[in-house]
């Protein structure tokens, strides 16, 4: 039997930081020559900004770089940020694209491998080793949470059970009769098999799994705790976006204070949003990507929106890579309400400390030249009642807990159980009206 390894790449992943970097000042260096010679879009950014080459000697230089953000990405689409032939590819993968044009990604064949790996740490950084059983409940096809875990399991050795998304009775019984030990998919579709499994009349005792890995969305501590106690599990999250690759970018160890970046393939920067101005560690702004190594598809300084901190703290599981803290939101994710920030999750922290499921509808509108905020919360089973006046209490409650959140009124609305809708992929929480007219 196999002894389970602490780590997939342990040369990489526990590599002293002053040698991590000289790793990245030469790929960065070869990385901007390749995007000089093959990406005329990026070419001619570099050009406006009065930067070439030659200026890139090493990481320390990489704010001289323009930014990328999504609209060049839409701009570009499809083929303008594109670095290979494209008989050098293999795959594409893309956004779901909300808006406008979907963002498509290229890899080639190194690219695939190279994301594979970032996953199968991710994998065995959550205890996963060739002894385990690894159901993918991502979605799979242009998605690329289903893919990426399943080329991670692969990598790892893990038997793999590439269920997809859906079918949620379905999913349970695989779990059991197949003895799953590892489960990936969103936090809000585990939190989901976990009603289903109460629901089931099943408790923990009666799955095999022992660890989740769960990302693309952002969650909550709380959202933790409860998907921990429900399966009997230890959840870990993982974070990666399509334009650097898929999952993977980053991933948690066993120690769970945040996300170690695969930086010999990424390099991270915190920036002032604002002002494009590079802050220190430390910091709360937005995460920017480098990927430093990839072929088909290299993004250099990519503006994810993504609101974070970074920490290079030493942690107790042994690797070196700077960590990021839970993305606690999109930038375009950030409600303005009666001019003042809301994060949608803060709301979800207030409603799961009052020991609400995280099953929750935020709608913001404006009437009479106003915001207005509702938020539709779902009742557990054991709170539903149908007294009238012990609902408008609980109502009350949380309505004063929100205000002290956030600062502004919210009406809130108790509803019955089961009545929101449920996800598979990743949960819609949010319907801002102010943008639809
Ligand atoms: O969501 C890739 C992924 C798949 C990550 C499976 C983890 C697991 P996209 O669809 O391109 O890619 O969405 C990327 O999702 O910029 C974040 O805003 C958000 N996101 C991803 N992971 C997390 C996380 C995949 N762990 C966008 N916490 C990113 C919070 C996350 N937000």
């Amino acid at each position: 039997m196999n002894e389970a390894k602490r780590y997939f790449q342990p040369e990489w992943e526990t590599m002293p930081a002053d040698r991590i970097k000289e790793h990245q000042s030469k790929l960065l260096v070869k990385q901007v020559q390749h995007v000089w010679d093959h990406v005329p879009y990026y070419k001619k950014l570099m050009q406006d900004k009065g930067v070439e080459p030659g200026d890139i000697t090493g990481i320390d230089d990489i704010w001289k770089l323009p930014f990328l953000s999504k609209d060049d990405l839409r701009e570009a689409y499809p083929y303008g940020l594109l670095a290979e032939p494209l008989e050098n590819c293999v795959r594409i993968q893309s956004t779901s694209g909300t808006t406008g044009r979907r963002v498509v990604a290229f890899y080639t064949q190194e690219d695939i491998d190279l994301w594979e790996e970032c996953c199968a740490r991710a994998i065995v950084a959550a205890g996963g080793s060739n002894q385990d059983v690894c159901q993918v409940s991502y979605g799979y096809g242009l998605f690329t949470g289903g893919p990426g875990l399943n080329g991670g399991s692969h990598k790892v050795g893990c038997l793999t059970i590439p269920t997809s998304s859906g079918n949620t009775e379905r999913q349970i019984m695989f779990i059991k009769d197949l003895s799953a030990t590892i489960l990936c998919c969103t936090p809000s579709y585990a939190a989901y098999l976990g009603e289903t499994m109460k629901e089931m009349g099943m408790g923990p005792e009666d799955i095999p799994l022992k660890a989740g890995i769960f990302g693309a969305e952002a969650w909550t501590e709380e959202m933790r705790r409860d998907i921990e106690k429900t399966m009997g599990i230890k959840a870990y999250d993982i974070y990666g976006l399509t334009e650097i690759s898929g999952p993977g970018v980053s991933f948690e160890c066993e120690a769970q204070t945040g996300m170690h970046i695969n930086e010999d393939h990424f390099y991270a920067e915190i920036i002032n949003p604002n002002t494009g101005e590079v802050l220190p560690e430390g910091t709360k702004g937005e995460l920017v990507f480098t990927s430093l190594d990839k072929c088909a598809f290299p993004l250099l300084r990519y503006r994810t929106r993504d609101i974070c901190v970074l920490t290079r703290e030493r942690c107790s599981c042994g690797r070196t890579f700077i960590k990021m803290a839970k993305p606690m939101g999109r930038s375009d994710d950030m409600l303005i309400i009666k001019g003042v920030n809301v994060f949608p999750s803060q709301i979800e922290t207030v409603l799961l400390n009052k020991g609400y499921p995280a099953n929750y509808l935020i709608t913001v509108d404006r009437v009479n030249n106003s915001d207005t905020l509702d938020i539709d919360v779902e009742m557990t089973p054991e709170m539903f009642s149908d007294n009238l006046s012990v609902i408008s209490r609980r109502e009350k409650e949380l309505i004063d807990a929100l205000k002290a959140m956030l600062g502004i009124y919210a009406r809130v609305h108790l509803v019955a159980p089961k009545t929101i809708t449920r996800s598979e992929g990743k949960a819609v929480r949010v319907i801002d009206k102010r943008k639809l007219v």
